[in-house]
């Protein structure tokens, strides 16, 4: 076990299973204490329900990292997910530079798009300022489309290694040191995972459900972060969270119309084993 304490960003929306409401019990299962900052909370994540509610917690941020500085508070990890604006990424950065242990590992899932779209809310701008926070991380947990829009890549639904290749040559020149791209499929039924660590590029590749549900990308990133802060090799740690969600997604599977998210709670119990071994 260890006593690495994870501060980790992201919205919280109050129903939806993703963001903070995924990270904090997926994380804390995996036996790291967990720290929060919401950026905004949301009465709905924005995928699928209208008329949300967003309270903008933008300016609260400096004021809690600077408590935080004032109490000696510091981080071994931080992980940020989704961000609510520009500013905040900036805020972030702030964060990153002031109340992280000297051996803080950095970890960025750039939650901002799926199926080559923006989620709503965010433009051109938001893509160009997370280009920047990407430099700044030691893990970065993209999926295709968000690498795309990352590099200004096409985004493409077919493909070969040489673009797969071509996409991490260019997340790598943002300055990112380590990678986890996720979604990566070279087969029919088939998907995956590739992980460049330390100029060394692996595949885990595993059954495509063809059915995938939201929020999957939180659950990924959460357990990622989970089995990475307990000493698992990056590898490892994206294997664990690649069959994690898989047991999440089949599930949801067996409830009707659970259309929102996925049922990560009944299977944590698997995680927490993953992780034990
Ligand atoms: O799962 C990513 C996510 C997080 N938070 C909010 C979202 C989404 C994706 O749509 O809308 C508010």
């Amino acid at each position: 076990m260890t006593d690495k304490k994870i501060l980790t960003i992201q919205d919280i929306s109050c129903v939806g299973q993703c963001s903070l409401t995924v990270a904090l019990p997926i994380i804390s299962a995996c036996g790291i204490e967990t720290c929060v900052l919401p950026s905004a909370v949301l009465s709905t994540h924005t995928a699928g329900f209208s008329g949300y509610t967003f309270r903008d917690l933008t300016e609260d941020m400096p004021n809690i990292k600077d408590h935080w500085k004032k109490e000696g508070i510091s981080f071994d990890a931080i992980y940020t997910g989704y961000l609510g604006s520009t500013k905040q990424i900036d805020y972030v950065a702030d964060i990153f530079a002031e109340v992280a242990s000297d051996t803080c590992i950095k970890i960025v899932d750039p939650a901002m798009a799926d199926n080559g779209n923006l989620y709503p809310g965010f433009d051109a701008e938001f893509v160009q300022s997370m280009k920047g926070l990407c430099g700044k991380c030691d893990y970065l947990l993209p999926n295709i489309s968000e690498a795309c829009l990352l590099t200004d890549t096409e985004y493409k639904t077919e493909y070969d290694e040489a673009y797969i290749t071509l996409l991490l040559d260019r997340l790598m020149a943002l300055g990112c040191k380590n990678i986890i791209l996720t979604g990566v499929s070279y087969a029919t039924g088939k998907t995956g995972v590739v992980v460049y660590e330390n100029n060394t590029y692996s595949y885990y590749e595993h059954v495509k459900i063809a059915d995938g549900c939201h929020g999957t990308g939180d659950i990924y990133a959460s357990s990622f972060v989970g089995a990475l802060l307990q000493g698992k090799t990056a590898y490892d740690a994206a294997k664990i969270a690649a069959d994690y969600v898989l047991e999440c997604i089949k599930e949801t599977q067996k409830a009707d119309n659970h259309w929102y998210g996925a049922k990560f709670e009944p299977v944590l119990y698997k995680l927490i084993e993953a992780v034990r071994n």
